[in-house]
């Protein structure tokens, strides 16, 4: 190829690299930066806070999402019409459009509120569940893009107190999860569909500039209001940040993010709140982490520890394949089932992640039969697996190709999903590590497994192997977790001649 040619095939390299899409940093490495830019409106918190509050999120390992609103009325679907293929979501079933939407259906939606009274809702019953099942904090919709608010705000009419359950929710979320030890997070859209101050694009004339400055204040003024009633809240988990009218006003919600943090010392915030001046989301101009976590992973997983830079994270993850509010028909669809979601959870906190699943529940106040099903499951599990998941994390060992690892000081869990046919599960530790296996036994089990070092001899190999032998009577249905301890190795790899070639 002439020089010319390599030159264009480069520069057309950089332009594709230059436009790479924003969800591109969900799909691998992240972009890498060549040239710094002076930022104003960058990260205000350290990328990797130390505080305990950020060490307690660190620890959750499995969370809980609730996405619960007015759209649990219609359950994705109308007089027996399904949203399905009309609606982008089923909390998106306000923007049905096409013809099998319901005639005059945004007025049908924006009067619902008058007929929500979930008398089966017991706040106490879903924090027992969450409990049961080894959630350690949940995030709770308090208002969706439709802005209905779950709480009885002064600065919008649209809210619980004036439906006939006319009752707090959101206090009564607050209240009975914290009773249950779970941290409680609060959901937040910004964007809101029927707010007619609400604009997607970027406000150019002095009247749309107006309205774009009471609808900032307005949210300001809810976020404050969230802050004050809510206190024992550990943090926001906002949504709905892509619109230009929320990315041209970085200068807005920089200052805002630092009011809300000094309004509530140890607030947690994630990358989806806000970005830079240049308009870079979730990281600024020069890679940085806005906000405390990375908060884009949803309804996907890294694939590779190196995409995260050694941030934190979290996974929300729906059990259909979309839809985060209440669906009444999940036929057809492909629903996760109970390993699905342990090898979600494991894949998670293996990479220093935590793992949120969502619970979209009925306009009654019932958790889907389903969700109820899987969460009972997934306690089960973690009643006796749980020790692998909280607290834990990452290690840099070869992977492995039984399941993923976690660690916690000097105890190594592997979790293992694929069990080998001959029971010998091998582990390949780096030959220069300080810490090796020198125990192992079964999570839920006495019984001390048998650990050979089986020093293989592979020419050019950087490791050596450790093999834990399951008893052939080992009867297993489920992932199961070895609990090894590292300590000083007993026996060192033979130094071999090297193959000759
Ligand atoms: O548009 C929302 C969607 O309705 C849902 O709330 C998810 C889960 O957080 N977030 C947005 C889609 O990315």
């Amino acid at each position: 190829m002439t020089m010319k040619k390599l030159c264009t095939a480069g520069m057309l390299l950089i332009a594709i690299s230059a436009k790479l899409p924003a969800w591109a940093q969900w799909s691998g490495p992240k972009e890498k930066i060549t040239e710094k830019k002076e930022i104003k409106y960058g990260p205000i918190t350290p990328a990797h806070r130390t505080d305990e509050a950020m060490e307690r999120f660190r620890d959750y390992g499995l969370g809980q999402f609730i996405h619960w609103g007015i759209y649990a009325i219609p359950g994705n679907e109308w007089e027996g019409v399904s949203a399905r293929n009309g609606a982008a979501a089923s909390e998106w079933i306000r923007s049905w459009r096409g013809p099998r939407a319901p005639k005059d259906w945004t007025k049908t939606y924006d009067n619902l509120y008058k007929q929500f009274d979930p008398k089966d809702f017991d706040a106490k019953r879903w924090a027992k569940q969450a409990k049961d099942m080894g959630a350690k904090y949940v995030i709770f919709t308090t208002k969706h893009h439709d802005g209905f608010a779950m709480w009885p705000t002064k600065y919008s009419d649209y809210n619980i107190r004036h439906t006939p359950y006319k009752k707090d929710i959101v206090k009564e979320i607050v209240d009975a999860y914290d009773a249950e030890g779970i941290d409680v997070y609060l959901y937040f859209s910004i964007l809101e569909w029927n707010n007619p101050d609400y604009m997607s694009s970027e406000p150019k004339t002095e009247e749309e500039k107006r309205k774009s400055a009471r609808f900032l204040a307005y949210t300001r003024n809810q976020l404050l209001e969230l802050l004050e009633n809510y206190p024992s809240i550990k943090g926001f988990w906002f949504d709905g940040t892509w619109d230009r009218s929320w990315v041209q006003a970085a200068e807005f919600t920089y200052n805002l993010e630092k009011e809300l943090r000094a309004q509530h010392p140890g607030l947690i915030i994630g990358s989806r709140f806000r970005n830079d001046e240049y308009g870079k989301r979730h990281f600024d101009s020069n890679g940085n982490l806005l906000g405390d976590y990375e908060q884009g992973w949803e309804r996907k997983l890294p694939q590779d520890y190196s995409w995260l830079n050694g941030n934190d994270w979290d996974a929300v993850m729906t059990i259909p394949p979309n839809g985060w509010g209440y669906m009444k028909d999940w036929s057809g669809l492909y629903i996760k089932d109970t390993n699905d979601l342990l090898d979600m959870l494991m894949h998670c906190v293996s990479m220093n992640g935590n793992f949120v699943l969502n619970f979209g529940p009925d306009g009654q106040g019932n958790m889907h039969p389903g969700e109820d099903r899987l969460a009972k499951e997934i306690g089960e599990w973690m009643t006796v697996n749980s020790e692998a998941v909280y607290g834990v994390r990452y290690i840099d060992l070869p992977l492995s190709k039984y399941g993923y690892y976690t660690k916690k000081e000097s105890k190594l869990y592997l979790t293992v999903f694929n069990r080998p046919v001959n029971n010998r599960i091998r582990i390949a530790i780096q030959k220069d590590a300080e810490a090796v296996p020198v125990d192992a036994k079964l999570l839920g089990d006495a019984a001390v497994l048998t650990l050979t070092h089986a020093d293989m001899g592979l020419d050019r190999d950087k490791n050596t192997y450790y093999d834990v032998q399951l008893p052939a009577d080992f009867k297993a249905d489920k992932p199961f977790v070895i609990k090894m301890t590292l300590g000083t190795a007993k026996s060192r790899a033979e130094r071999l001649m090297d193959a000759k070639m």
